[in-house]
């Protein structure tokens, strides 16, 4: 194998964000810029050489090229052994699945998650270390130092293509490349979960289900489960072959960008069961007929009915929830009597509290929902979970959600996003916010809301002592209202803006206002403490979850 020393210099802007490195495709496909990044990956992973890697993505389009050119770079990095999904598709679950199964070194994801995809879309290039989890800030960082100094990159110049449609071993250079089925794992760990007889029983007495893959990658797994194994009826899954534009949608699980699947679910005709995964299959959105659940009220019931689930019979160590994240898993972790953790955004801070055994259940109000299974979110794990949980209750999704709220009280849940803002537009209303913050306790805005606490939030890991600052403005309100202001770390173009609304509602007679005019004054208090409509120039947030 002939390697080739090739000349490079760095490029601006590779510093991974919250998931990952996430650029428009056209950056991606600059000379060097992905081999830029892959170098200086394996510039940062002590040890590599002989080493086993799993690679895979969601199929979005350069998801082909980019396996190419990274085999070619393990190989002439002295990397052992490539487990590559067939076809190069994985799910960001099924990495996390598959390193921790095949014990792996670690992993490299290539996915954008949720963003649009196609040759204007999104890429993205993320690392898994060998725990099956997002690599850790300390990682990501050491990556990010290697590009601002990189000056060659390493790749093997005269092999001929490897192959990936086929199952098995072959070769490239010294280095062995085995092609997986990219389901397998994923699937037995699966089984090894749930209650398959219950729930291939429910499919068997006639209750219906949508499961909308947006094009994405977890259409191969939700089909292999769902229709394989438990016996649905052809046609649950619905967009369920991978695209590389993901049918020019945006594969994002949310009630803005999954009108077809919320459509499909109202009225009596309806499917009992509803639910979606994103981009890379990491996400869920769950649904009953005529019934939304927000992700953070799904944390709480899953948290709550878990030992309904044989993978979770003995009950749970303890809970963690991003900070935006809303407090309904506080309540079930307080009545549980297990502590509930509260991490800044993004899989990777729950990676420690996983690894230590102090949480079992994770989740985000990104439609992020998880547990000590792998070290990812999991979407088709989501939805199976809420499935065995119908299976063994005999209620629907609706039933169960208000049973919930009548037990542990309502938390009222929103979030606001303001996307395509001018960064230094969005930067400027937040350095405005942080500056008020020493004089916002004690004040009331948009009526009767007084502010009892408000700061920015930082995290000390509990386990390694880590500490991350700057991860969000926070304004607690007497009552128990919260709003939470920060700014997203996934996009490719401007800012985005999330504003994330909560209220805590005990009385069960007081369940069934609508949403937003729950949250209103909260709303108007967002705009009067923090301008946003000023600082934009924007008339209202694009997506409202
Ligand atoms: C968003 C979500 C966050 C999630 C992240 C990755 O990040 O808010 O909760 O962990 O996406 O999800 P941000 O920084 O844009 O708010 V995925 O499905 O893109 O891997
Ligand atoms: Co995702």
């Amino acid at each position: 194998m002939k390697i080739l020393d090739i000349a490079t210099r760095p490029f601006d802007g590779q510093r991974p964000g919250t998931s990952g490195l996430r650029k428009k495709v056209g950056v991606f496909r600059q000379p060097h810029y992905l081999e830029n990044f892959v170098q200086s990956l394996f510039d940062a992973l002590p040890g590599l050489a002989g080493q086993t890697l799993v690679l895979g993505g969601d199929g979005r389009f350069h998801n082909r090229s980019a396996i190419r050119t990274i085999l070619r770079m393990a190989a002439a990095n002295g990397v052992g052994k490539v487990l590559v999904g067939r076809g190069g598709l994985l799910s960001t679950p099924a990495v996390s699945a598959v390193i921790r199964k095949r014990g792996a070194y670690g992993g490299i994801i290539l996915s954008a998650s949720h963003n649009p995809g196609g040759p204007d879309g999104d890429f993205g290039i993320k690392y898994n270390i060998g725990n099956g989890g997002p690599a850790p800030e300390k990682v990501t960082e050491a990556i990010y130092a290697r590009t601002r100094e990189i000056a060659r990159y390493l790749i093997a110049g005269d092999t001929p293509e490897v192959e990936i449609d086929t199952l098995g071993p072959r070769r490239l250079g010294d280095m062995q490349v085995d092609v997986i089925d990219p389901v397998a794992d994923y699937a037995e760990l699966m089984q090894g979960l749930f209650d398959f007889g219950a729930m291939r029983a429910w499919f068997a007495a006639g209750h219906r289900m949508r499961c909308d893959a947006m094009c994405a990658v977890g259409g191969p797994y939700a089909k292999a489960i769902l229709e394989g194994m438990l016996g649905a009826p052809a046609g649950t899954v619905v967009n369920g072959e991978p695209l590389e534009d993901f049918g020019g949608h945006h594969p994002d699980p949310n009630p803005v960008h999954a009108t077809g699947l919320i459509g499909a679910m109202r009225g009596p005709g309806a499917p009992d069961f509803g639910a979606a995964s994103d981009g890379d299959a990491d996400r869920n959105m769950i649904l009953g007929r005529d019934f939304v659940v927000t992700p953070s009220d799904s944390l709480a019931v899953l948290a709550a009915n878990a030992t309904l689930v044989p993978g979770y019979a003995t009950g749970l160590a303890g809970i963690a929830r991003s900070m935006p994240t809303s407090r309904a898993a506080d309540a079930v972790a307080g009545a549980l009597g297990i502590p509930c953790f509260e991490t800044p955004t993004g899989w990777k801070f729950f990676g420690n509290l996983l690894d230590a055994g102090r949480a079992t259940l994770c989740g985000e109000e990104s439609y992020g929902t998880g547990s000590a299974h792998v070290r990812e979110k999991d979407g088709l794990w989501a939805i199976l979970f809420w499935l065995n949980l119908q299976a063994a209750t005999g209620l629907s999704v609706e039933e169960l959600v208000r049973r919930h709220w009548t037990r542990f009280g309502r938390h009222y849940y929103s979030r606001h996003d303001w996307e395509g803002i001018p960064a230094e537009r969005a930067e400027a209303l937040m350095a405005e916010l942080r500056g008020k913050l020493p004089g916002l306790a004690g004040r009331e805005f948009a009526g009767a809301l007084r502010i009892a606490q408000a700061d920015d939030f930082a995290y000390t890991d509990p386990v390694d002592g880590s500490v991350s600052t700057g991860q969000g403005v926070r304004l607690l309100f007497e009552g128990g209202g919260r709003i939470v202001f920060r700014l997203s770390g996934t996009g490719t173009e401007g800012a985005t803006l999330r504003v994330y609304l909560e209220r805590f509602e005990p009385d069960p007679s007081r369940h069934d206002v609508p949403t937003q005019d729950a949250l209103a004054a909260l709303v108007a208090a967002a705009e009067a403490v923090a301008g946003i409509r000023a600082h934009t120039g924007m008339q209202g947030p694009g997506v409202v979850t």
